[in-house]
């Protein structure tokens, strides 16, 4: 088979009842075209033939004129008459073999696909694409099947890159301005990434589809600053540049919107203002818009207190900061401890990216996919740190993101170095809401520090938990009640220490 030389970076499918009053399918197409459309699908699910035909002719030239394949969904006889460049065939349509029989050679088959069983028999029957999906629910075409999400792209890009022939892939379903960036860039697999996506509604019922196609092209074509990871890090370059972030948080004093639980609320915002950085505590998802056009702004969300609608409302709120490139840190509040949050948890990662990852060593491994030990909120070390690093490194690599495990011993991966840090106290472990609160510290410090994420994270727990051993030891602490003032007065002073050019309290730093 000769191999094609197709862009599939965005592939427009046509359906004739999205387009909007005033225009005609043939303006649409080519106003997409214009805006940066490489490839199109003709999709007619009612036509009468004669009309089909007409219709491809017209298409047709438009496409040729602009040095793009046509392909046509379904009907090999239409793709036959008008001489198209390919077919794209559904599970229950015309098989590989008869198609390709039809067609001859040089022709292109793409195939749709749910599952890695589904791609690797459309792989042995010789299709030259597939076309994953749906991603999400989508109100174009009735669903079949359940959306498989980012993570079920993920599996079946997984599943190609250990295969021989190269089979190129799109991802269809709900794919749009919002969703496009998450999906082609966290679905990647080392190796192996989309080849572009393809979308119908977003296009074809846009007001002006040249301009959405052209924002949406770069969105597939130009990776997020979340993509790119720092190579060759070593301890003491990193510790070298952690006061500059504390500095930064009190110079830029950065905005915290926390949607955080009831326990945690006053103490988080208390950390927030001793540190130098602007809390607020909203879940009013009519102002996450607003918080998030605020410059420096991040969003901490923890899950730690469910209610029925909070998925949505996470996803809400991280799409209002995703879009203005602002940071969003993850705190999985024992995420492992009921089917609810193991669910919320999962379904937010399949559909939104998070800059930084924070939890125990329960919630990390149960994100992560792994069996642990976790019960209830306590904070547990059972497993051997090699493990530890392992699992921190693995899911920082999938999601693209910084995943801190606090615990004993705090580990802390950007998928390529993993740092262990080994300081803090027992009290910690005593007091209520102690790992929440590091959470906003992170928010503040990745708001100051979004172009490297891996130091904000390191420069977060460092602050928090030395300061917690200098809170032990301060006068008048005599157990955790006290400890807790103590620790915000240690974070209000070391942050002011550092600001002023003191960083002599990093000498206690235990990284390796
Ligand atoms: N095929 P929109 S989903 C045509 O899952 C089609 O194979 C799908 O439309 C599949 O971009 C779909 O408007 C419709 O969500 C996608
Ligand atoms: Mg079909």
């Amino acid at each position: 088979m000769v191999p094609h030389k197709v862009d599939y970076s965005l592939y427009l499918v046509t359906d004739p009842y999205l387009v909007p009053n005033g225009t005609t399918l043939e303006e649409q197409v080519q106003k997409a075209i214009d805006g940066g459309v490489t490839l199109v699908q003709l999709r007619e699910k009612d036509a009468e033939t004669c009309d089909f035909i007409e219709r491809a002719k017209a298409i047709h030239e438009i496409t040729k004129k602009a040095g793009i394949p046509l392909l046509i969904n379904d009907r090999v006889d239409v793709a036959l008459a008008i001489d198209a460049e390919g077919i794209h065939i559904g599970q229950e349509d015309i098989d590989v073999a008869t198609a390709r029989k039809l067609l001859g050679p040089d022709k292109i088959i793409g195939m749709s696909v749910s599952y890695v069983s589904e791609a690797a028999k459309a792989v042995e029957d010789g299709v030259d694409y597939v076309g994953i999906g749906a991603i999400y629910d989508t109100a174009t075409k009735t669903p079949k099947k359940l959306p498989i999400g980012i993570n079920g792209a993920r599996k079946v890009l997984s599943y190609l890159s250990s295969v021989s022939r190269y089979v190129s892939t799109v991802a269809i379903g709900s794919l749009n301005l919002k969703t496009v960036r998450n999906v082609v860039h966290l679905s990647a697999v080392p190796g192996r990434r989309l080849d572009g996506i393809a979308v119908v509604s977003a296009i074809i019922a846009a007001k002006d589809p040249m301009a959405v196609s052209k924002e949406l092209l770069s969105l597939v074509r130009d990776p997020p600053y979340w993509m790119r990871v720092i190579p060759n890090r070593d301890v003491s370059s990193v510790l070298a540049e952690v006061p500059t972030v504390i500095s930064r948080v009190r110079s830029e004093t950065p905005f915290v919107h926390n949607i955080i639980n009831r326990v945690a609320t006053n103490f988080a915002a208390n950390v927030n203002l001793s540190i130098g950085s602007s809390p607020a505590m909203s879940e009013n998802v009519s102002e996450f818009d607003d918080f998030a056009a605020i410059p420096n702004s991040a969003l901490l969300i923890n899950i730690g207190f469910g209610t029925d609608d909070w998925v949505e409302k996470y996803l809400a709120a991280a799409g209002a900061y995703a879009k203005k490139l602002r940071p969003v840190v993850l705190d999985p509040v024992a995420a492992g401890a009921s089917e609810l949050r193991k669910g919320a948890v999962k379904s937010m990662l399949n559909r939104s990216h998070f800059d930084i990852i924070k939890g125990n060593e329960g919630e990390i491994f149960s994100v992560a996919g792994e069996a642990s030990q976790m019960r209830g909120v306590d904070s547990t070390s059972s497993s051997q740190l090699q493990k530890k690093a392992n699992v921190v490194e693995a899911l920082a690599a999938k999601e693209k993101t910084i995943v801190v495990l606090t615990g004993k011993e705090d580990v802390i991966s950007d998928g390529m170095t993993t740092f262990v840090l080994r300081n803090g106290h027992r009290y910690l472990a005593d007091i209520t809401a102690s790992g929440c609160v590091l959470g906003s510290i992170i928010g503040a410090a990745v708001a100051v520090s979004l172009e490297d994420r891996f130091l904000a994270a390191v420069a977060s727990v460092l602050l928090y938990t030395i300061a917690a051993e200098r809170a032990v030891v301060a006068p008048g602490v005599r157990g955790p009640g006290t400890f807790i003032a103590a620790l915000i007065d240690e974070l209000y002073l070391l942050s002011n220490a550092t600001a002023h050019g003191d960083v002599s309290w990093l000498e206690a730093a235990k990284v390796e």
